[in-house]
């Protein structure tokens, strides 16, 4: 007999790079490539190697992970601090910028599932390595006025000491809600967003992404290839089960009522 959970579901917590949108190729890539340019630097990040780059969360810690790699004492220099964070300023307005000129766009099902979880009485939140002012942007450029207000709770960037895969982003989402783990489903796209979310004790939907599909996420409650539309049913597996369909508030509460 099946067994149930006894939290009943209350929020979903999303990331975002990734998840909500395929920002990191057309967006987050070509921002940092303007700001190296823009500071008269020779580093280029293709496709393949920003895929590598990725490993490492954080745009500041992955911009350093990079130079470290071609110029150790470059790196370590005293000085190396500050242009980072020069860079990462530049590359913060360029994301900003090409979000805003429509760059990059939500994935399929995102904004079905966040206007009918909003209706359902479920409570939203972000938990994201990126920069808060990349989240604001983002969800502004793709869905306007509708973006004020849908967020109760948006954990971002530096407001915990470690990124993903550290859970903190998530405890500290988990917190500032008054919630737990169990009350509540993470959406992710990669390994250490699903490491994150697994360390703070919550169950995932993982819909991997460009850069993602072929990792490994054994530890997913659900793994889908998106959210899916009724028109564009989304394809996968909850819970060791196949699954497809569009998911909604309804499926969402039957998964989080199931217990591992
Ligand atoms: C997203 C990231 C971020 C962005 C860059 O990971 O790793 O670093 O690539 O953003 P996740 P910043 O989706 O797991 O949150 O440059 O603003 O750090
Ligand atoms: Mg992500």
């Amino acid at each position: 007999m099946a067994a149930y959970s006894d939290a009943p579901l209350r929020a979903l917590i999303f990331d975002v790079d990734g998840t909500l949108a395929e920002t990191e190729r057309d967006g987050h890539r070509v921002a940092f490539n303007r700001a190296f340019a823009e500071l008269g630097l020779d580093w280029n990040w293709d496709e393949a190697l920003y895929g590598r780059l990725l490993e490492v969360t954080g745009g500041k810690e992955r911009m350093l992970h990079y130079w470290r790699g071609i110029d150790a004492a470059g790196a370590d220099a005293a000085d190396a601090g500050a242009l980072v964070a020069e860079l990462h300023r530049r590359k913060t307005r360029h994301y900003v910028d090409l979000v805003e000129s429509g760059a990059v766009a939500l994935r399929p099902g995102v904004r079905r599932l966040l206007e009918q979880a909003r209706e359902a009485g479920l409570r939203l939140a972000v938990a994201t390595t990126t920069t808060p002012d990349n989240v604001h942007a983002l969800l502004r450029a793709a869905l306007g006025e509708a973006a004020e207000g849908l967020f109760e709770c948006i954990g971002a960037g530096d407001i915990v000491p470690r990124k993903k895969p550290d859970p903190g982003i998530y405890l500290w989402v988990l917190e500032q809600m008054n919630l737990s783990p169990g009350q509540c489903l993470a959406f992710e796209d990669s390994p250490a967003g699903l490491r994150a979310a697994r360390g703070a004790g919550l169950r995932a939907v993982v819909t991997p992404g460009v850069y993602t599909s072929g990792e490994c996420f054994d530890e997913a409650w659900a793994l889908l290839d998106h959210l899916g539309e009724p028109e564009q049913p989304a394809q996968g597996r909850v819970a060791g089960l196949r699954w497809s369909g569009a998911v909604d508030p309804a499926a969402l509460r039957a998964w989080a009522a199931q217990r591992a």
